[in-house]
């Protein structure tokens, strides 16, 4: 198990768990906390025993955004060669089922951070929020894509170009939230929706992730015909016999992940 500066990582079975820990900057996202984050989900797509992953901060903040004071005095050229936050995109990238857990704060970077992930669980205590407006900026890490998507552009514009925060009930009417719980149950509901997902077979999980991603990058027809062509393609797995001669015999599936 590898050590980290800013994040904890534990495993718990086949799902792990990833904390946010810098809690003097509200796990403010600085340079150090994307490598580690990276390692970490090196690490954990290439662990075969590895079946989901849980991201989350502290209570009172799951991430308050980019760490502004690295930024502060930056200058175009800085962040253009640098392609500053370019490398957030490695978790997008990430293979397996991610779930964040968000309370308090998830905010700028932070609520971007969140949306990256698959499945977005909320505590009643989290407010979203993408406050770059107020920093003479906008949402560089995703904001202005993603959150769209999620909620729409009438949402969506309200949020950017106000830089209000908006809380757990308004973020899953909204659709940006799947599920809200109790604060005080929120990583505990997060580790076992992730168990559920990763007691299902490890190539299907990721094909049905590869394949609702697809949607948001393709056409309808495209789309369809890529969901078709990946489902066939799970027939050439052990696990799908095991599924379905456990569903005929009245068992349950004992998957091994091929
Ligand atoms: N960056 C750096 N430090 C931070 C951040 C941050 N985003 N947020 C909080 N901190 C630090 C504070 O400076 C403070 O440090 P110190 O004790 O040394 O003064 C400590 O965390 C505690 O914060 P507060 O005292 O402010 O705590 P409060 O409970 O009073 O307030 C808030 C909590 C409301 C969350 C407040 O901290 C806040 O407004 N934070 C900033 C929120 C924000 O604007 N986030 C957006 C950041 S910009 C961004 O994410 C852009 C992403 C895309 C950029 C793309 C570039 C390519």
């Amino acid at each position: 198990m590898t050590d980290f500066e800013t994040i904890l990582l534990e495993r718990k079975g086949r799902v792990a768990l990833i904390t946010l820990n810098r809690p003097k900057a509200l796990n403010a996202l600085n340079s150090q906390v994307l490598s580690d984050i990276s390692a970490a989900l090196d690490e954990l797509e290439n662990d075969n025993e590895i079946g989901a992953v849980v991201l989350t901060g502290s209570e009172k903040a799951f991430a308050a955004g980019a760490d502004i004071k690295e930024m502060q005095t930056k200058s175009y050229m800085d962040m253009f060669v640098t392609d500053h936050f370019g490398g957030w995109d490695r978790v997008a990238a990430f293979r397996k089922p991610l779930i964040a857990a968000v309370a308090g704060y998830a905010l700028g970077g932070g609520c971007e951070l969140a949306m990256m992930c698959d499945l977005l669980l909320a505590a009643d205590t989290a407010k979203f929020g993408q406050p770059e407006i107020k920093l003479g900026v906008i949402p560089g890490m995703g904001g202005s894509q993603r959150l769209t998507r999620a909620v729409g552009k009438a949402k969506a514009m309200d949020l950017i170009l106000t830089g209000r925060n908006m809380g757990a009930e308004e973020a899953e009417r909204a659709g940006l939230v799947s599920r809200i719980v109790p604060a005080a149950e929120l990583v505990a509901t997060a580790m076992e929706v992730a168990e559920t997902i990763a007691s299902m077979s490890l190539p299907s999980v990721m094909i049905a992730k590869e394949a609702v991603d697809r949607s948001f990058e393709t056409t309808l027809t495209e789309g369809l015909r890529f969901e078709r062509r990946v489902f066939h393609s799970l027939f050439a797995t052990d696990d799908q016999k095991e599924g379905m001669t456990a569903f005929v015999e009245k068992r349950p599936a004992n998957f091994t992940n091929k």
